[in-house]
């Protein structure tokens, strides 16, 4: 099992970022305490020097499994659905930007927020359309790199676009591509799917990337998932990818993150 975490790369609003502040001290940390990787949470991938991001990668011998695209809706509001089309282009625009950067550490490039919301006044298939007709694009643009693009269904509470894994796999399907699959990650699952084990081995080959947190968002072992069983359902899958800790710093992130790689080492 590769394990990494999430680290932002510029201050983020997003609370489940568990590392944010100094890329060095926190890249040192993360391999300190035996990660494999680091999922970086990019805004904007023109907010990043590519070189000192990657000497420093190197330094610490880790790799990017991920590359976190959501801040783009939390702190400009770019979205794949949004009514205004200078948005909707801009969102597929700032996805395909990531490209370069996710091609340097083969890296999956994940679309979690920036697919937005039903706005009001807009109708659900319309949305829908806008939504596949920009992931057909990105995964596109994205294919001759040899660069996967994962959407991950995301609770109710913060979108009402694609909740759960028999929608995800439903889009998969119109999308068509073969290089656009699934982040499934253990927080949103716990509030959407009635059976976890059961969606993650529907969800099957399609699964490109999985996200983990305990029930109450905190490192897993906080709360009352079962990540045993929920492991053991992923490996049934021959998943080969990784498991990337996606929860609160709390009571800091460099408890939370040895806490998380203790308790999955156990497993
Ligand atoms: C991002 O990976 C995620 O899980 C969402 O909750 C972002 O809001
Ligand atoms: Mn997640």
């Amino acid at each position: 099992m590769k394990l990494s975490v999430v680290l932002s790369t510029q201050p983020a609003q997003f609370q489940a970022a568990t590392f944010k502040g100094n890329l060095e001290t926190n890249l040192a940390s993360i391999a300190a305490f035996g990660y494999n990787g680091a999922e970086l949470a990019i805004r904007d991938p023109k907010l990043v020097e590519l070189d000192h991001l990657d000497k420093l990668v190197r330094k610490y011998k880790l790799k990017v499994p991920a590359i976190g695209t959501g801040q783009a809706w939390g702190e400009e509001g770019l979205s794949f659905t949004d009514p205004d089309a200078m948005v909707r282009r801009a969102a597929i625009e700032r996805i395909k930007s990531h490209i370069p950067v996710a091609a340097h550490f083969q890296s999956i490039i994940i679309i979690g927020l920036i697919r937005g919301i039903v706005k009001p006044g807009i109708r659900a298939e319309q949305a829908m359309d806008w939504l596949i007709e920009a992931l057909r694009e990105c995964s596109e643009a994205a294919q001759p790199y040899g660069i996967r693009l994962a959407l991950e269904p995301i609770n109710r509470y913060e979108t009402t676009l694609i909740n759960n894994a028999t929608q995800g796999l439903e889009l998969i399907a119109r999308v068509g591509a073969d290089n656009f699959g699934l982040l499934l990650d253990t927080f949103h699952m716990n509030m959407e799917e009635p059976v976890i084990e059961d969606s993650i081995r529907s969800c099957g080959k399609h699964i490109f990337h999985f996200h983990v947190a305990d029930s109450n968002r905190w490192y897993p072992g906080a709360g009352h998932l079962n990540f045993r069983s929920m492991l053991e359902a992923l490996a049934s899958t021959d998943y080969s990818g990784w498991v990337s800790g996606e929860f609160l710093p709390k009571p800091d992130a460099e408890t939370a993150a040895q806490k998380s790689i203790m308790y999955l080492h156990q497993m």
